[in-house]
């Protein structure tokens, strides 16, 4: 079984932020959870490099288009390379392979009739790198980002996505292509109100894919980008790994950019005659009062700072427990320290650190094999049913509740069973059922946190690797003699 999982493509015009972060911590936890599952999973990410937003960028700075992408796109694979981003392929999309694709496709799309040339006059987003109508011809304000449009006028081909608006629209009808559920209507609602043909050249911008045509055309941005979701497994150039892991099963997304992805996208791929991705999931945006987290509002949360205060996984986990994927969220530092502190130093570190420090005390730092109690084996079960369910979901805060409720239980049954009394006669048996949750605990909690999972592991004695594990291995019984290791806070208190 393979799974194909993807993140938007970030432009290299600015450094990334929380919210990059976020979409792809979030594609690299399912992309973790799904190995464990023994899927064969490809994960692609990478970044978008042309058109004119870009070359304005890099005009600004003195510098080339190229010399920005160059810089830019390696601050983002640094970043994805400290973050612990298990991703199979980096993408560039100035690379040659990707842009022979584009070519490819859009000659095809030519031949085949959906594309045509015709004459472009409306307005045009920078910032969004988009054409819109406005609202009001003498205000012209961008209807996503509100700012300023500039107006053009210039010949282009056309995509005759109108073409396939009804196909579309019985695809996501009678699928489970748009996710969260409630995007499903506002995407049928824009369809039934029709859809124009989009434009997909730009006359005078030089930073782009030249066009296969006549005339010296760039092709338009977003019709580059998102052709990498093909281009990066191989299609019409590697037939081998493009048949074994298209269509993708997940593509993460913000809300932001929606109408490309679950139109303008599954429309060309009609056209192309492939299939169409399973799950297309956008989620909502980290804001600050009323304002979404952006490079250009300059209210950028740093993940480098966060990182440096409290730890990498914390940083992963905190953005994927505090708000449900789908809704926007609140950033701000006093909910982050509270998250931490509660969760993590309390909860999970606490349980961690009192239990390894009862085995070094009353056991001299060694367990012996021990009957697992059955109602604990079976609760462990149900938690991790439930857990499975919920990341298939894509509902990373609930699937964390659920790993919460295995600490919770295991806190609760040392405090019930209170191996520090001194009438204790039966601390092995004890200890080895906390023990042996701490070891589920960490499986379940490997996707998320993966080098706190290694840590835990390690404390435990436990000598392979859980990241290499399966969670076939979740109740499984402990080695026959486990030697606990050195204590390590995991997580320090934060005042
Ligand atoms: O749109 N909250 O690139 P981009 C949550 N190149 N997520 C956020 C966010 C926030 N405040 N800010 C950004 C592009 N994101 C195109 C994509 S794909 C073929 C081309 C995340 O650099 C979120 O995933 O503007 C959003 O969709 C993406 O970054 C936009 O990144």
């Amino acid at each position: 079984m393979k799974f194909y999982i993807t993140t938007p493509l970030y432009y290299i015009n600015a450094e990334p932020h929380i919210g990059h972060t976020y979409t792809t911590i979030a594609a690299d936890t399912l992309a973790r959870f799904y190995r464990m599952l023994g899927y064969d999973v490809f994960f692609l990410t990478g970044t978008d490099e042309h058109g004119q937003k870009i070359s304005e960028a890099a005009k600004k700075q003195g510098i080339t288009p190229e010399q920005l992408a160059d810089k830019n796109s390696k601050t983002y694979k640094n970043l994805w390379d400290d973050l612990n981003i298990s991703y199979t392929r980096f993408i560039r999309t100035s690379e040659e392979v990707h842009k022979e694709v584009v070519k490819k496709v859009f000659s095809r799309l030519l031949e085949k009739g959906d594309l045509y040339k015709g004459e472009y006059s409306g307005y045009y987003c920078v910032h969004c790198e988009s054409y819109f109508i406005p609202e009001d011809e003498n205000n012209p304000l961008c209807p996503d980002c509100k700012r300023m449009m500039s107006k053009i006028s210039e010949p282009s081909y056309f995509f005759r996505i109108s073409k396939y608006a009804g196909a579309l629209q019985k695809h996501i009808e009678n699928s489970n292509l748009i996710k969260p559920d409630f995007r499903k209507n506002e995407i049928l609602n824009l369809i039934k109100t029709g859809l124009r043909d989009i434009s997909t050249t730009r006359k005078n911008v030089e930073w782009g894919i030249p066009s296969p045509t006549p005339e010296k055309y760039t092709i338009y941005v977003w019709f580059d980008a998102l052709l990498n979701y093909l281009s990066g497994i191989g299609y019409l150039h590697n037939d081998e790994i493009f048949s074994r892991y298209w269509p993708a099963d997940v593509q993460l997304i913000g809300k932001d950019i929606i109408r490309f992805h679950d139109i303008i996208w599954p429309s060309i791929l009609l056209a192309l005659d492939l299939p169409i991705p399973d799950k297309i999931f956008a989620h909502g945006w980290w804001v600050i009062g009323q304002d979404k987290i952006s490079k250009s509002k300059g209210n950028v949360v740093s993940p480098q700072k966060l990182i440096g205060e409290y730890g990498l996984d914390a940083f992963r986990f905190f953005l994927l427990r505090e708000i449900p994927f789908g809704s926007d969220g609140e950033y701000s530092d006093k909910a982050f320290k509270k998250r931490y502190n509660s969760d993590l130093v309390n909860d999970l570190g606490n349980l961690v650190n009192r239990t390894v420090n009862l085995v070094e005390t009353k056991l001299s730092g060694t367990i012996k094999s021990a009957t697992s109690e059955s109602k604990l084996l079976q609760m462990t079960r149900n938690i991790y049913k439930t857990y499975e369910e919920k990341l298939r979901e894509i509902s990373f805060s609930e699937a964390l509740e659920e790993i919460w409720k295995l600490v919770s239980l295991l806190n609760r049954f040392l405090d019930e069973r209170a191996p520090w009394r001194e009438s204790c006669n039966n601390i092995n048996h004890i200890l080895y059922n906390v023990v042996c949750g701490i070891k589920d605990t960490a499986l379940l909690l490997a996707p998320f946190i993966p080098s706190t999972s290694v840590k835990i592991w390690k404390i435990l004695g436990m000598q392979d690797n859980p990241l290499e594990k399966r969670f076939t291995a979740v109740g499984e019984k402990l080695p026959d003699v486990l030697k606990t290791t050195k204590r390590e806070i995991l997580f320090p208190r934060k005042k």
